[in-house]
Formats: structure tokens, sequence, C-alpha cells
């Protein structure tokens, strides 16, 4: 591990990892080979002969090397990691001891995704964000296969097909990738009102995650917890970041996806190398069965909430994400979750998006992962023992040696023994009904919780919904869609479907529809600060000339804090501080660019400062940090440079001083430490 302890997956791991570094080069069969460049051909410039086997496995391998791609959260990272319960609070709840017992290290692989986009797409495109965890606990493997938003788009999962057809790009040409802002997304949306709910949520910050480490996550359907006693307590699963819920400005991701498409990828990676391991919260919010029919939504229904004011998220547990994985195709390309791998303790409940879920994703690995030994595949293998009759088929790995392999068997001595108390039981649910294709009418109310979410957002919040709205539907061709959609969200707050109106040139709805006036401050990226320091990247615009003395002051105190500071000048290499001295630069100014930093630093030095307000680039890089609402700072001469990008020196979020004295350098890692200035006046500033 990153720690220098192995746990019980990493030893399980260690079996499969190869590394031949000293050893000849070797044909799958283990052939010796001495040229991998030439193939065997009847003279120098004769033809090629099919004999040549070196040639033929290593062009056919090759030629096998892809698998489908998810159909859906294609692209993805993933990292290992580990969880622990604080204490036995669970105890009473459930019979899952990863849950119950605190002095359990259980080892887990989290992947995070995308939805719509393919596997090359880009990271930072406005969409939801998967958040699976597998746990590999010693009774076996439970995946908790949530996203960062905590509700979901329909309430069956018979509608899923539909969704995704709609949502991905058009099959005709096969447009756009990786967004939602066409025709049939919201052509969908405004025939299907349940889909309201989390449209606000998509719309919002939330779909622009600045960082795996930093937006939180949602098993989203009601789960159930089981005792020893078979008594079940519903519960919905939360993962709250340490590092808070931080997002980047729309404009600034459409740029990073050109910049550095694998900017969320990348960061999750750079975290884990640099020790600044992300970590959450689990929390749990705990209904008791008796409780059931006492909400005005249904528990069932996965496009609600239970607003954390009604039935607080009590914090359970921890996850630290502290290592990279080996080989990506490997582990994160071929981890399978399963929304049906459930331990003894956490069972189902009868929402109908969840029971198709529990048939889809077995399903999709055996087309994906090619046969029914997928979980066999070292990253999905349980660290729990496994044993049973199920033989034979695509890939199989196990050479299972007894001479039965059915059960029950007197042979082998009726082995493997079917287990006691310790297996798995279902929650003996009491179900009686009428076959129906119905949905409940406790389902039916789209739009409360769409108002709570658009009630209890800042304004900043709300403006960027609002041009969300107008930029998706803005894109869609058909006006009578774009109008079906502001009468839905007419439904939601009269205000907001008036913005969005006027902005994409449709008749604002003439009804004023009233506004319960409720709301949830949990739901507030405002509220959601937390610790954002560590891993934060922190832009130093040097030259020939800049004083050293500012940029140690501040660099160290950023390092110290688990920040990353860079230093950019116009050339890699070094620049000649102010004092003689050799300042190395981390990068060249014309690779990178200010959408991939969150804090800005200019040091003093006048003969740096002058060159850098003579430089496009560096003067550009400063006013677009401006326009994104980062922290920007100037010490002494470095002044220069804010008012020659025209950034005031009064606006919120802007630091100049004299010298990098302490005052200073406290107020710049406290300004780097929040949530965005989104209250600049920057319609001024170009895109
Ligand atoms: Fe998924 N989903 N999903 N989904 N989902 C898949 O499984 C599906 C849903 C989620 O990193 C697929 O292995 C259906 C909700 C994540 O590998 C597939 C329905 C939530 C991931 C599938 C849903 C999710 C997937 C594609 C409606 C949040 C990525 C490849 C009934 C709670 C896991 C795969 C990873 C992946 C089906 C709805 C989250 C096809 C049928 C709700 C995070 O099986």
């Amino acid at each position: 591990m990153a720690n220098g302890r192995r746990d019980a997956k990493d030893e399980q791991l260690e079996n499969y990892r190869v590394s031949p570094q000293d050893a000849p080069l070797t044909t799958d069969q283990g052939i010796q080979v001495d040229d991998t460049d030439n193939s065997l051909t009847v003279g120098q410039r004769g033809p090629t002969l099919l004999q040549d086997f070196i040639l033929r496995e290593k062009i056919t391998h090759f030629d096998h090397e892809r698998i489908p791609e998810r159909v859906v959260h294609a692209r993805g990272a993933g990292a290992y990691g580990v969880f622990q319960v604080y204490g036995d609070s669970l105890a009473e709840y459930t019979r899952a001891e990863f849950l119950r017992d605190p002095s359990i290290e259980t080892p887990v692989f989290v992947r995070f995704s995308t939805v719509a986009g393919s596997r090359g797409s880009a990271d930072t495109v406005r969409d939801v964000r998967g958040f699976a965890t597998k746990f590999y606990t010693n009774q076996g493997n439970f995946d908790l296969v949530g996203n960062n938003m905590p509700v979901f788009f329909i309430q069956d999962g018979i509608k899923f097909p539909d969704f995704v057809h709609a949502v991905k790009p058009e099959p005709h040409n096969e447009i756009p990738q990786a967004q939602s802002a066409h025709d049939t997304l919201w052509d969908f949306v405004q025939l299907q009102p349940e889909t309201i709910h989390m449209m606000m949520w998509a719309m919002s910050d939330r779909a622009l995650p600045r960082s795996y480490a930093q937006m939180q996550g949602f098993g989203v359907h009601t789960f159930r917890l089981v005792n020893d006693r078979d008594e079940a307590t519903f519960v919905k699963f939360h993962w709250k970041p340490k590092a808070g819920v931080h997002s980047m400005d729309w404009d600034e991701t459409q740029k990073v996806a050109g910049k550095d498409p694998d900017f969320n990828r990348r960061d999750l990676w750079d975290r884990i190398e640099k020790g600044n391991y992300p970590e959450y919260e689990l929390g749990v919010q705990l209904v008791p069965a008796a409780d059931e029919h006492k909400f005005d939504f249904d528990l069932l229904d996965p496009t609600k909430i239970i607003p954390e004011e009604e039935v607080p998220v009590r914090p359970v547990g921890k996850l630290v994400l502290n290592r990279n994985p080996n080989n990506f195709f490997a582990e994160t390309e071929q981890v399978a979750f399963c929304i049906a791998n459930v331990v003894p303790g956490i069972d189902f409940t009868d929402d109908p998006l969840l029971q198709a879920r529990i048939f889809s994703y077995l399903d999709t690995q055996l087309i994906r992962l090619g046969g029914p030994n997928f979980p066999q595949i070292p990253v999905n293998q349980p660290v729990a023992p496994v044993r049973n009759h199920h033989r034979d088929g695509y890939h199989q790995m196990r050479i299972d040696t007894p001479h039965t392999s059915y059960h029950k068997n007197s042979i082998s001595g009726g082995c493997p023994a079917l287990a006691g108390d310790t297996a798995f039981r279902h929650y003996p649910e009491q179900v009686d009904g009428k076959l129906i294709r119905k949905r409940a009418e406790s389902f039916e109310d789209h739009y409360s919780q769409a108002t709570l979410f658009w009630n209890s957002m800042a304004d900043f919040e709300k403006e960027h919904i609002v041009s969300a709205f107008r930029f998706e539907l803005g894109k869609v061709d058909d006006a009578s869609i774009r109008e079906g959609v502001v009468k839905h969200l007419n439904h939601v707050d009269h205000g907001l479907a008036t913005q969005v109106a006027e902005g994409v040139g449709v008749p604002v709805p003439d009804e004023v529809l009233p506004n319960h006036g409720r709301t949830s401050p949990a739901l507030s990226q405002l509220n959601l600060v937390g610790e954002p320091l560590p891993g934060r990247k922190v832009a130093v615009l040097v030259a020939d000339g800049s004083d050293s003395s500012s940029i140690v002051a501040a660099g160290e105190a950023l390092a110290t804090k688990g920040a990353v500071p860079e230093l950019l000048a116009r050339t890699d290499g070094v620049v000649q501080a102010a004092d003689g001295g050799r300042v190395e630069v981390t990068r060249a100014l014309p690779t990178m660019a200010s959408v991939l930093y969150d804090a800005i630093l200019v040091p003093d030095g006048e003969r740096a400062a002058d060159t850098l307000s003579g430089d496009g680039l560096a003067v550009f890089f400063v006013t677009e940090a401006y326009k994104h609402g980062k922290p920007i700072a100037a010490v002494g001469a470095g002044a220069k440079v804010l008012e020659r990008a025209g950034v005031p020196q009064d606006a919120p979020g802007v630091l100049v001083a004299a010298t990098a004295d302490e005052s200073f350098v406290r107020a710049f890692l406290d300004a780097a430490s929040g949530q965005r200035f989104w209250s600049r006046d920057v319609a001024h500033i170009p895109a």
C-alpha cells in the first residue's frame, strides 16, 4: 500500500503483478525472442512467411486488445483504498461486520466516471459522475454503485434504455459526444416530467466537479440494513468529501476539455501520488421500518431525497483512497460493479429502479468481460474465500480438484457444505398484490423536490442553473421542445421558468404557479466547503527578476497545507531571480492555461512584472482566472500585471500587498480555501 502496509486485497493482487525487467522477451508460449522489429521474410525484400509465429502472435493479440466499453459510465478513473467504521453504532441495525466492527479495515476499489461520453471523451463535461465502491469485506464483496447526485432521472428501470438512448449522441450522425445539450435528451425530458428534479441537479454546479475528491456520493436508492434478528431499517448511503464540494465554472470546464481532457483523472492520480489522499466520510440516514409512510414522498421513489433536515446524516466511517492501480485496463477497465453484490446485513427494497439494476449489472458484464468467470479477474476477486459448484465457461482460471461439482454429494464428503447462521438471508418482507403495470400514485409528485432544490440554492448557484438551462436548451433546434421544458420549469418556479424562457426565445408561461417556499440548506455548495487546500494547484507567474522571497514564503506555506504551487515562465528551465539566484520553472506557460489552476500568485520584482505585463499569454492568464472567480494575489510590483489584466484590486478574492509577509500569506491561503469568488462583475470580460 502507499502507506507501506499491505492489506488483504493488495497481497492478493501481488500474485498477479508481472514485471519481467531483467529476463529476455518471450512469446506467450515462453519462447525467447531476439527480434521483434523485423518479420521473417524470404531474402531482404522478399515476401513475409506465414510460419512467422512471432509476427502472427504479436498481431493477433493486438487485434483482440479491445473489449466493449461500458454502455454507460464508459469514461472513468479508479483507485484503491481502505474503509473503516468509527465505532459499533450500527451493530444494532446490521449483520454486516465491516459496518459493525471498528477494528476491521476493509480494502476497497473505487471507480469514478462520467455517464454519457465514450471511453475517450473529456472529463469535464456537464454530466452526472459515478461513484462506485467495491468493498472487499470478510463476508464477501459489497458494491455501493452510486452517483454524485442523490436522485435519478427515472423512477422505473424499464425506462433506462430510453433515457440512455436519448442522452447519448443522436443515432443518425453520432453527435454530440458527451453532451446533453441536444434535441433528443430534452425531448425525453419534456415528455417525462419525473426527470425534472434530476435535471435541476444536472444543470447545477454539481455536474461540474473540480475534483473527484471534492464531490459527494449517494447510494440514491433506499436500501435496508438487516440485523441478527432479521429486523430491517431503511437506509440511504452518503459519501461526504473531507475536501468539501467544489465545482468549476462552465466556461472553464469547456476549455479544460481541450487543454487537458484527462483533468479529473489526472487530479485523482496526482493527489494519490503526492499523498493528498482523497477522503470521504460514510454517512447514513436511518428510517425505522415503522416510519416508511411518514414522508410526503415515497421512500421507494429514486427521484426523491430524504432532506437532511428531516433525517440527519449520521457519520459512521471513513474511506481513504491511497493507492493508484498498476494497470488501467486490468484494474479500472475490468472492474465489474454489480448492485446485486450485497453482504449479510444489507438488503434491497422494492424500488423499481433498483430492481432493474440488480439484473442489469451482471448481465452487462457477461458481454463486456466475455463470460461468467469475470469474478475471477484479480480486481473483482473477493478476499473472502470462494467455494461453489460453478464450473467451466470461458476463461476459467480455477483448477477445481474435487471429483464432484454438484450438491448434495457424498463422494466429496458433502463439500462445500451449506453455511449456517453466517449465510446471507433476505429480509423476510411481507408482500401481497396483483400483477399490474402501473406506477404508484405515491410517485406522482415530480416538482416539489425540484422546487426545494431551487429554493435552497445561493444566488450564484441559481444564476448558474439559469445559464445552464439557457445553454442546453439554446442548443435544441426544435422550439416546441424548448417550450415544453419551460412549461415544466414553471411548475418548479415561475422566476426560473421566466429567465430560461427569455434566454431561449419561447413564451414566458402565463400562469404564476405557487412556490412552497421550503428550503434544505444542506443542498447548497456554499454549506459544503470542507478542507479544499490539499491538492489545489496554484500558478506562480515568474520571469527573470522575480523576487524569490515572495515565491518561497507563499510556496512553502501552500506546500505545508498540501497545495501544489507550480512556477510558470515563458520557457522551461530556470529564471534568474532578483537576488541573482536561480529559480527552477515547473512548466512553460504556453503548455498550460489558467483553467488548469485554482489560484494565481504574481510575485514581486520590477523587471519580471514588466516582462509579464508585456506578455499577452501571462496577461490573459490572469484575466481569465479573474473571470472564473479564482483567488489572485500580487506582491509589490506584481500588481502591475493585475492592472494590465484589468483586474480591479478591490474585487472579492483579489489580494495585493507590498511584501509577502505573514498576514498576506494567511489571507492568500484563506482566499484559496473557499468556494470561488462568484460575485465578481465579469460581464465585460470576453470568454
Ligand atoms: Fe447504472 N449501469 N444503471 N446507475 N451505473 C452501469 O454497468 C443501469 C443507475 C452507475 O464504474 C452499467 O458495469 C440501469 C443509477 C455507475 O463500472 C449498466 C439503471 C445509478 C456505473 C448500468 C441504472 C447508477 C453504472 C454499465 C436503471 C446511481 C459505473 C456498465 C435501472 C445510483 C460503474 C456496467 C463502474 C454502470 C445499468 C441506473 C450508477 C448497463 C439498468 C440509479 C456509477 O449495467
